[in-house]
């Protein structure tokens, strides 16, 4: 707790443009959550640095992320928005918290094994241990809830494992945070192939649609989405196409997938697919106007990299002292 309110943590890597995926599995799900929570929303850079980035390139992306949060609603005044390199909190618990977890659970983390798979020419240890600095993001605010996609389900069972072996030898240090998947949109597939999920990394452009992507673009996109012959719109795993489409359609307007389905009884593809494209449009374009005004105004986006490095900074050095006590570190001499 920070005062009245529990705490909410999450990041997004900089890596790759943005999908629709990640705005309505995570961005969209972190706004709504906003006024509840006493929020931390991290641009995790260092994650990003376990896959070989352009060093200018990691920057610009950084910074349009972060750009793109207080585009997306967060105000930057209430929620803590904050590059993760910023912080050495982060890397100063990843290295204790790596003393706490083992091999074998690590060996263990599909996104590692998928990873390692798509970059065999640089299986470094920081992808080994991606995360555990991601449990150290989270444990070192305290977090009671972290908003993620299904895919993160797996790294945050291990964060509340490592939580609960450090608590089990030293007392209740760590907040045990608890997941929260949003109800509609936490799994977007690939518009190509609806058993993959849409990524930001995925070599077909036409599987995923970028937040950035102009309306003629995603309309495009929508109307070639690969879907079946079954001609109906209904909500089931036999029709992975057009369910993934109900989903964003959903996601989008608001509406459960029962009543986008009762929405487009009798209709055709042909119908649905451009509703999906205009449902998209609209929720993206007032999102790229405000990160376009955004963009131009440098010295209030620095302000705000430099006013919230300090907040977290503060509170997470709280967490930090307390661990480094607890393992047996000395005392610092003020
Ligand atoms: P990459 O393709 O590089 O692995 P990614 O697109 O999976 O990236 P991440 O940076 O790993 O994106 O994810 C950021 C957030 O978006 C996470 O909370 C993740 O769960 C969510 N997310 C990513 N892809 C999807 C998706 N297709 N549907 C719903 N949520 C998603
Ligand atoms: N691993 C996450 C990004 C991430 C994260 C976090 C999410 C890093 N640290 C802490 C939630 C909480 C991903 O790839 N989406």
């Amino acid at each position: 707790m920070i005062g009245e309110k529990k705490v909410l943590f999450s990041g997004m890597q900089a890596t790759g443009n943005l999908t629709l995926g990640n705005y309505l599995g995570a961005l969209k799900n972190w706004v709504s959550l906003s006024d509840e929570y006493e929020c931390f929303y991290s641009v995790v850079d260092m994650h990003s640095i376990t896959i070989r980035q352009d060093p200018a390139e990691l920057r610009k992306r950084a910074r349009n992320l972060l750009t793109l949060y207080i585009a997306a609603g967060l105000d930057p005044k209430k929620n803590c928005i904050y590059y993760q390199s910023h912080v050495s909190g982060h890397a100063e618990l990843a290295w204790i918290l790596n003393c706490f977890t083992y091999m074998g659970e690590l060996n263990r983390m599909t996104q590692f094994k998928d990873k390692s798979a798509k970059h065999a020419d640089n299986i470094n240890a920081g992808l080994f241990t991606y995360p555990v600095l991601m449990a150290a993001d989270i444990l070192l605010y305290q977090a009671d809830v972290v908003p993620v996609g299904i895919d993160q389900m797996q790294h945050l069972e291990l964060t509340r494992n490592i939580a609960e072996r450090f608590n089990n030898l030293y007392g209740d240090v760590f907040t045990v945070p608890e997941p929260y998947i949003g109800k509609v949109g936490a799994k977007i597939m690939s518009l190509q192939d609806p058993s993959k999920k849409m990524s930001k990394s995925d070599e077909n452009p036409n599987g995923s649609i970028y937040l950035m992507d102009d309306p003629d673009t995603i309309m495009r996109k929508c109307k070639r989405a690969v879907t079946d012959s079954e001609a109906c719109i209904a909500y089931r795993d036999e029709q992975p196409g057009i369910k993934n489409l109900i989903d964003i359609y959903s996601a989008c307007t608001g509406k459960t997938p029962q009543e986008t389905v009762a929405e487009f009884a009798g209709k055709g593809y042909g119908e649905f697919k451009p509703a999906v494209g205009e449902a998209v449009i609209s929720v993206l374009k007032p999102l790229q106007d405000e990160f376009a005004r955004l963009s131009k105004d440098k010295a209030y986006i620095d302000s705000i990299i430099k006013e919230n490095a300090e907040k977290a900074s503060y509170v997470s050095t709280k967490t930090l002292r307390k661990v480094q006590r607890k393992v047996g570190f000395p005392d610092r001499i003020r």
